[in-house]
């Protein structure tokens, strides 16, 4: 069992857990996404703004309440196993990968993972949380940012070896190397939805006060071996950490995930990050390739137009909302879509309305036909 000193604890949750409102009241409408931003904007504190500058990373302990982390659960369960249906049906799930894009050619490597967007509005809104986007604006100094990428991970106890050597993760996310300038920058979080004991294969990480004199980044290899750099593993520390918390970090800070020593526990993590837009060399990821997918429909008619944003839809305000058609063919294509705030009508239909679209093979206007879940299209 690993034995290092784990990353100094603050009680720095965002008093979600003291009865405030879960992230999908928001969606539910009683808050608006700028009331909600404003009050996780207060729960920033500046010390950790500075530990993530000294550092290169911080620890949010409790940012999701409990209602939230049910609701999370639950989603998960429509990807992965739980712990307990991995262990009693291993040979069902011990090949199973996930359907994420992201393979690379690495093999099974025992973790399962899916990519965002997802059929569940949990994952989705924790994808773009308000609290982790209030987090990195504050970072950046404005709130020109992008979603880079989301994924759902589950790493569970004998499926794989998931000790890794110290990395910086920019070599997926980026054809060059993360500088310094904060101006360009790409923000990744791991989001830790179980708890997280030393057991678990907690996330190591080492501080950049350490790595940054070393110029580790501008050396040309991802990974730095224990044999290599065996310093580094010394001051490594382990992100023992409550279900709930996120670790916020940066594309130049070294870290690693670890061995689950646990008999028969299970990980659950979500992988997010935001960058600075309109920098061709940031963000692993567009997202217009996921437009048409059941998955993206629902991402965006359930949240704000704000969060629609940092995908890659047209602001609120926008000139394109002035465009001949633009109003009229998008409330067409999303009827459950409320265009107000963009200068169009209220939602063509209720939100328990089940509708086909415009990948509907039966071409079928996307209002009119009622069809039962499981025959659905894959858009609205
Ligand atoms: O799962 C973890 O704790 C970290 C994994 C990681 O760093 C990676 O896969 O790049
Ligand atoms: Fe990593």
């Amino acid at each position: 069992m690993a034995t290092a000193t784990t990353i100094e604890s603050t009680a720095n949750g965002t008093g979600a857990q003291d009865g405030a409102k879960s992230l999908w009241k928001v969606c539910g409408g009683d808050e608006t996404w700028a009331e909600a931003k404003a009050r996780y904007v207060k729960a920033i504190r500046q010390e950790d703004i500075d530990h993530w500058h000294k550092h290169g990373y911080v620890i949010i302990e409790r940012f999701l309440d409990q209602e939230e982390l049910a609701a999370i659960h639950a989603d998960y369960q429509n990807y992965m196993p739980t712990a307990e249906e991995y262990q009693a049906h291993k040979r069902r799930y011990n090949g199973y990968e996930g359907q994420t894009w992201r393979k690379r050619g690495i093999g099974n490597i025992g973790h399962i993972r899916d990519e965002f967007p997802y059929d569940g509005d949990a994952v989705n809104m924790v994808a773009t949380h308000p609290f982790l986007v209030a987090f990195c604006e504050r970072l950046v100094g404005h709130d020109d940012l992008f979603l880079s990428h989301g994924a759902i991970v589950g790493k569970y106890a004998g499926k794989g070896d998931y000790d890794q050597p110290l990395h910086a993760d920019y070599s997926g996310n980026t054809m060059v190397i993360p500088v310094e300038n904060k101006e360009w920058i790409d923000i990744p979080m791991i989001l830790y939805h179980s708890d997280v004991t030393l057991d678990d294969g907690p996330t190591f990480v080492v501080s950049q006060e350490v790595t940054e004199p070393m110029n580790l980044v501008a050396d040309g290899f991802r990974f730095h071996t224990r044999e290599q750099f065996p310093e580094l593993y010394k001051v490594e520390k382990p992100a023992v950490v409550p279900a709930g918390s996120a670790l916020i970090y940066n594309m130049r800070t070294f870290h690693r995930g670890s061995r689950m020593y646990s008999k028969d526990g299970a990980r659950f993590t979500q992988f997010t990050a935001f960058h600075v837009k309109g920098v061709p060399w940031l963000g692993s990821t567009t997202f217009q390739g996921n437009a048409g997918s059941a998955e993206m429909d629902r991402f965006l008619t359930h949240v704000s137009p704000e969060q629609r944003v940092l995908v890659g839809f047209p602001p609120v305000g926008h000139p394109y909302w002035k465009e001949k058609d633009a109003l009229e063919g998008v409330a067409n294509r999303y009827p459950k879509m409320d265009l107000r705030p963009y200068g169009g009508g209220p939602p063509k239909v209720a939100p328990d309305v089940e509708v086909t679209g415009i990948e509907d093979v039966s071409g079928a206007p996307a209002s009119v036909v009622k069809v039962k879940k499981d025959e659905r299209g894959g858009s609205n």
